[in-house]
Formats: C-alpha cells, sequence, structure tokens
C-alpha cells in the first residue's frame, strides 16, 4: 500500500472522536494534580494544611497556562487544582476539545515538574457553558469549595498536631456544623477569620493593562507603552461579590476582540 493510502486509511481511526467546542459557549478548563495528597504528604512533605511554596508552583504554573498559545482570560488556583476560563471567541485548534484537554495537561506537568525537580502530574476536564451566569457561577463554587477545603484542612491539621490518629481526626470533623469547626478552632486559639484569604479563597490571576517606559531608536526618546501584565490576586472577594467580579471579567473582555 503507498504511504499516501496508508495515511488516508489510518487518520480516520485516530480523529474519529475529535469533537469541537460549539461556537458562542463558554469554555473552562479544571487541571487538577493527580495524586496529590501522595505528593505532598510522603513523597515532598510540604506543610500542612497550607505551604507557601506549594501555593507559589501552583501560581506559577497558572501563569505558564495563561501564556502557552490559548486566550485565557482569567485563572484561578486553589489546593492542587487550576481553573481556567477561555476568551468567548476563543478559536485555538478550531476548539478541539482533544487539543485542550492534552496540552494543558500536558504543560502543566510540565512546568510543575521542572519547577520541583520531581514528577507532579495534572489530569484535565473541561466545562461547557452556555451562558455568562453559569460562568460566574462556576467560579463561585470553586471559590466555596476554598473556603470548605480550608475550614476542614484547618480543623484536621490542627487536631493531628493535638496527636489524634488520621482516624480520630477525621471522624471528629465528620458531621459538624460549619459554626462547630469555627469553635472546634476557636478552641485551639484560632479564629478562621484571621486565616490569610487566599487559603479560604483561593487565588485569581488576570490580565492588567500597563504602561512601560520604552525607547523608540528612531527618535532616541523615551516613550511609553501599553502592556498587558498577569497580574495575581491574594484577596478575592466572595460570595455574590465574587460573583459581580466574574461577571466584569467577563465583560471587559468581552469588549477585547480575541
Ligand atoms: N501539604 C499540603 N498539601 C496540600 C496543599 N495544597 C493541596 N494539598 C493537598 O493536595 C490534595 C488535593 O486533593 P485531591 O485532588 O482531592 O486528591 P489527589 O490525591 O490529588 O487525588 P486525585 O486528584 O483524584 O488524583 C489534598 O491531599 C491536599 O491536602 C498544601 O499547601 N500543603
Ligand atoms: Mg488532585
Amino acid at each position: 500500500m503507498k504511504f499516501d493510502d496508508l495515511d488516508l486509511k489510518m487518520r480516520v481511526y485516530e480523529t474519529s472522536h475529535d469533537r469541537c467546542v460549539l461556537p458562542n459557549m463558554y469554555l473552562v478548563a479544571r487541571i487538577d494534580g493527580r495524586s496529590f495528597t501522595k505528593l505532598t504528604k510522603e513523597v515532598q512533605k510540604f506543610k500542612a494544611p497550607f505551604d507557601e511554596r506549594f501555593r507559589d508552583l501552583m501560581v506559577e504554573t497558572v501563569k505558564h497556562l495563561m501564556n502557552c498559545g490559548f486566550n485565557v482570560i482569567y485563572g484561578f488556583t486553589e489546593s492542587d487544582e487550576i481553573s481556567l476560563l477561555f476568551h468567548h471567541n476563543e478559536s485555538a485548534f478550531s476548539r478541539k476539545t482533544r487539543k485542550f484537554i492534552s496540552i494543558l495537561a500536558g504543560e502543566a506537568s510540565a512546568k510543575f515538574s521542572s519547577m520541583l525537580g520531581d514528577v507532579g502530574a495534572f489530569d484535565c476536564r473541561l466545562s461547557e457553558l452556555p451562558n455568562k451566569k453559569l460562568v460566574e457561577d462556576y467560579f463561585r463554587w470553586r471559590n466555596e469549595d476554598a473556603h470548605r477545603n480550608a475550614l476542614n484542612a484547618h480543623c484536621y491539621w490542627r487536631l493531628r498536631q493535638d496527636n489524634y490518629s488520621q482516624n480520630e481526626a477525621t471522624s471528629k470533623i465528620e458531621g459538624l456544623s460549619i459554626a462547630a469547626k469555627n469553635e472546634l478552632l476557636f478552641q485551639y486559639g484560632i479564629n478562621f477569620n484571621d486565616v490569610p484569604n487566599w487559603q479560604k479563597r483561593g487565588i485569581g490571576v488576570y490580565w492588567k493593562n500597563v504602561k512601560k517606559e520604552g525607547f523608540n531608536p528612531k527618535t532616541n526618546q523615551a516613550i511609553w507603552v501599553d502592556k498587558r501584565e498577569l497580574f495575581v490576586d491574594y484577596e478575592l472577594p466572595m460570595r455574590d461579590e465574587y460573583n459581580q467580579f466574574i461577571k466584569d471579567v467577563i465583560e471587559r473582555n468581552e469588549k477585547v476582540i480575541a
């Protein structure tokens, strides 16, 4: 068989399951660390419940993903996960889901592993959302997940410091109301209100326009140029204010053609 015939015959099998995200759908990717419980507790021993070095690795991974060939308008990270919101008109790779999922998981894994000096792999999934309100709710969901995780994690690790076993600490927390978990921490002298917001709300990354001083070699003069820079927000709002914040990010970017 000639190579061209063989190529044609085999490509059908490779691409038969390709699908594209429909036009006008909002697209969000969630990239999540694979078996990071083991990585953070056994292989690397990061500080628990929150380690600033781990946080910084995640933030750098978000920035990398926002600069790797897609038009990402908002990045969010909490725990071992990253959510990315693409521009409404994103047209990279003809919106093929296979490309988004494989490239984002690959780029995140490569960046994180090279910074860590060890293997840290990520998976990736997509949410295809038909309207802006669902995008707001998606991010509100992850923002509230951060809050819930932070409360549970602080309770769990405080009990572990107090010599409770894994099972004892887990069952003591299970079934406690939010108020009771706050009270538990208070008994140990921790006011959950004072826990840093980045732990309770997650961290946002978005573009800001900045003026940078440049140089025009033709006129030999200093000039101001407009540039976009990534800004890392460790003080995100929450609840309805966060919905509004996400709405603003979307609307600001809809004015800019992709
Ligand atoms: N020590 C430490 N662990 C962290 C930190 N941030 C996230 N983690 C851990 O990362 C893990 C994330 O949880 P999951 O994504 O549900 O669990 P996983 O083990 O990655 O499992 P899969 O995602 O299903 O592969 C939890 O065990 C968290 O405790 C941190 O700052 N310090
Ligand atoms: Mg994980």
